[in-house]
C-alpha cells in the first residue's frame, strides 16, 4: 500500500475562497503536503485527466467545469493515504456527505463539490505524475 495520494481544490472552492479552510482540514487529519501548485486546466487537459468518465453522461460538464477556473493541485503522504482521504473528503454528492468530511463543508452540488481525491494508490501516482515532476516530488 502507497502512502501518498492526489487531490485538487476544484473552481468553486478556490473562487469561493475556501483553499486555507480546505488545506487547513487536510492538515489537522494527519497528511503532509509533499508538494502544491495553483494551475488552470486546459479543457483538453481536464479532459485527459478524467478521461476514464468520458462515457458518462456528465462529462462534457465535467471537463468545462474543471476547465472554468484556477485548481490548486497536491500530492499528499500519509499512512493509508488513499482510504483516509476518501473518508475525508466524504461522498461525491455533498447531499450524502458526513459531518465532518470537505464535502460536508464546502460542496456546492455533485458537480461542483469542492475537492478531488485519487481512487486508488495507481491512480494516485498517474495523477500526481500528471502534475508534478520528480525535482517537485521530494
Ligand atoms: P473525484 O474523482 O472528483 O474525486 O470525485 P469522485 O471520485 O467522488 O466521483 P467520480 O465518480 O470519480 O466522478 C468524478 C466527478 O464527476 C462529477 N460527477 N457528476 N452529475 C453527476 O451525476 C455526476 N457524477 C459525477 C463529480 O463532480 C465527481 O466529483
Ligand atoms: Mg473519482
Amino acid at each position: 500500500m502507497s502512502n501518498r495520494t492526489f487531490t485538487m481544490i476544484k473552481p468553486d472552492a478556490v473562487a469561493n475562497g475556501h483553499i486555507g479552510g480546505i488545506l487547513d482540514m487536510i492538515n489537522a487529519a494527519g497528511f503532509r503536503i509533499v508538494a502544491m501548485k495553483m494551475t488552470q486546466l486546459s479543457s483538453a487537459k481536464a479532459g485527459e485527466f478524467y478521461a476514464v468518465h468520458k462515457e458518462r453522461p456528465f462529462y462534457g460538464e465535467l471537463v468545462e467545469f474543471m476547465s472554468s477556473g484556477h485548481i490548486v493541485a497536491a500530492i499528499l503522504e500519509k499512512d493509508n493515504a488513499v482510504e483516509d482521504f476518501r473518508k475525508l473528503i466524504g461522498a461525491t454528492n455533498p447531499a450524502n456527505a458526513e459531518e465532518g468530511t470537505i464535502r460536508k463543508k464546502y460542496a456546492e452540488s455533485i458537480g461542483r463539490n469542492a475537492v478531488h481525491g485519487s481512487d486508488s494508490d495507481e491512480n494516485a501516482a498517474i495523477e500526481g505524475d500528471f502534475f508534478f515532476s520528480g525535482l517537485e516530488k521530494f
